[in-house]
Parts: C-alpha cells; sequence; structure tokens
C-alpha cells in the first residue's frame, strides 16, 4: 500500500464531506425522525442513517478495496484492522443536531496499520473544514495552518488550562464516577487538592473538540467511552498542529485509535509535563476500552 494516493484520497473525502453536509443542514430533525440506542440519550436520526449511506457508498463506489467502519452500521464485535479503513461518523454531534446547536460535524478519518492518517472534519452549519494528513501539515478552511497561532508555554501547567470534557451517554457506573469526580478535582482549588482549571467545557462533539485543541483555543480535551469514528479525523489534525493524543487513563502515553480512551493536549512547551499532571487529577480509572 505503500504507492497510495493519500492527496487524492483526502481531496475525495473533503468533496464527500462537503455532500453530507448538505444533507446535514437540508434536514430538519424531529421527533418522530429521532430515536435511541443504548438508552434515552444516545439518540440517532434518519440522517445519520442517510448520511452514513451516502458516505459509505461513495466511498465504496471509489475504493473497492478500503474497508469501511461507520457508527451506524458498526456491529458489537466488528474490530478495527491494518487494512486501509474509511472510519466515520456521519454526523458527530446528533444531540446538539436535535436541539439545532450548531457545533456538529462529519467526522471522516482513513486509519492505515491502525494509524489514523487522513482526517476530515466538516461542519456544516459554520462551513468550517477541519483537513490533515499525516506528515502534511494541518488546516482550517484548507488555507490557515493549525494551530492558528504560535503555540505559548504552558507557564502554569493544568491550572491555566481550559479543559473539554463530555459526559457521553453512560450515565452510571464506575465510569460515569470516575468522570463526575474528576471534573470536580479538576475545577477545585489548589488548597483542597484541585486542578483549578479555568474553565470546564462540554459542547458535544469530540471531532470538533479535538480540532479545537489543534487550533489552540482549548488546550485540553479528555473523554472516555467514544470510539474511534469520534476521534480517527481529529486525531490526525490535533497531532499535525502539533498537538498529542494520550491515554485518558494514566500512564499510557501510546492508545489506540480504538482504545475508546482518548487525551488530546495543544502543542507547547511543557506539554508533558501538564499531561502528568493532569494524570495525578484523575480519580479513580476507565474501565472502558482495550
Ligand atoms: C458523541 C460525541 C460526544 C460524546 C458522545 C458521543 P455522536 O457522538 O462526539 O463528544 O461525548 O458519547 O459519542 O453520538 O453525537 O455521534
Amino acid at each position: 500500500m505503500a504507492d497510495l494516493n493519500l492527496q487524492e484520497i483526502h481531496d475525495f473525502m473533503i468533496s464527500i464531506a462537503r455532500k453530507a453536509g448538505e444533507t446535514i443542514t437540508a434536514a430538519h430533525p424531529t421527533a418522530g425522525a429521532t430515536g435511541n440506542k443504548k438508552n434515552s440519550v444516545d439518540l440517532v436520526t434518519e440522517t445519520d442513517q442517510a448520511v452514513e449511506k451516502l458516505v459509505s457508498t461513495s466511498l465504496r463506489e471509489k475504493y473497492p478495496d478500503f474497508a469501511f467502519m461507520g457508527e451506524e452500521t458498526y456491529k458489537p464485535g466488528d474490530r478495527l484492522t491494518s487494512a486501509p479503513t474509511f472510519i466515520c461518523d456521519p454526523i458527530d454531534g446528533t444531540t446538539n443536531f436535535v436541539h439545532t446547536y450548531p457545533y456538529v460535524s462529519i467526522s471522516l478519518g482513513f486509519s492505515l496499520n491502525l494509524v489514523p492518517t487522513i482526517g476530515v472534519v466538516y461542519n456544516p452549519f459554520t462551513s468550517t473544514l477541519y483537513s490533515a494528513i499525516k506528515g502534511h501539515g494541518a488546516y482550517k478552511n484548507l488555507d490557515q495552518t493549525l494551530p492558528l497561532s504560535a503555540p505559548s508555554k504552558f507557564e502554569t501547567g493544568v491550572s491555566g488550562c481550559l479543559v473539554a470534557v463530555e459526559w457521553g451517554s453512560d450515565r452510571s457506573g464506575n465510569d460515569f464516577a470516575v468522570k463526575s469526580k474528576t471534573f470536580s478535582r479538576l475545577a477545585a482549588t489548589k488548597e483542597n487538592g484541585g486542578g483549578m482549571v479555568h474553565g470546564l467545557r462540554s459542547f458535544g462533539s469530540a471531532a470538533l473538540n479535538l480540532c479545537g485543541v489543534a487550533e489552540g483555543g482549548l488546550d485540553i480535551y479528555w473523554e472516555a467511552g467514544c470510539w474511534a469514528w469520534d476521534v480517527c479525523a481529529g486525531w490526525v489534525i490535533l497531532e499535525e498542529a502539533g498537538g498529542m493524543m494520550v491515554d485518558a487513563n494514566p500512564g499510557n502515553w501510546e492508545p489506540r485509535v480504538d482504545g475508546r480512551r482518548y487525551f488530546a493536549i495543544r502543542p507547547g512547551e511543557g506539554q508533558r509535563e501538564v499531561v502528568e499532571e493532569f494524570w495525578g487529577l484523575v480519580e479513580g480509572a476507565f474501565e472502558v476500552g482495550v
């Protein structure tokens, strides 16, 4: 596969993302067109399914030898392999989509040997496109290099950070407790053993959160429970911007794209020290993931 034309694949992925975007913005999700999967907060709409169909059909037509993994057609037990694979979340931020809150994206990634290699994240409501090819930099709207400004030093460690987190759709059990307690500790004063972060944000799209870290506006994004289709595309964009992805559980510097535990940090001097300080504030350990 050494002779794959990554630029051509990237360009095609962008054209598909834009087409998918037209379907997303033209849709009017209603209660009737909305269902749920695991529980009442794990939403899916007819538009999620229609967009995934459009994306997978177009990709299979052009690249019949490549594998495809999508949120809406994933079956428990399906495994990501080392084959060239398109990894797609047709609507990342479905809850926002249903509520007409415009923090929504199509997340289209491509992995090779389990390594996130091409990333395209497109918010059709704001016409914002993030894209990257491994080894070739990351871009916003194709012409602005990420990060948008020279990355500053992490002057005050975790306490100076703006941190994105997500509650996700699991609302009980060990992992829910790890999140709840860690959110509280991150916010608490240093005198009380906390991180005194500048702020915690919960916007509702993993892919756009990763692009926010790549862009430099967000310092950190920490989550467990989401999937390869939520992060594969954003991962490439993050790394190409000089950011780093590690495990949400302390100690693992090399997480897997399908590992379901993610901790992204923007570029900047002192990056690794902040990762270690943050890990020291994690309350317990997530059980989800490989
Ligand atoms: C969602 C993510 C969100 C995460 C949810 C869910 P969806 O994706 O992007 O950040 O917390 O668990 O996976 O369901 O909107 O495609």
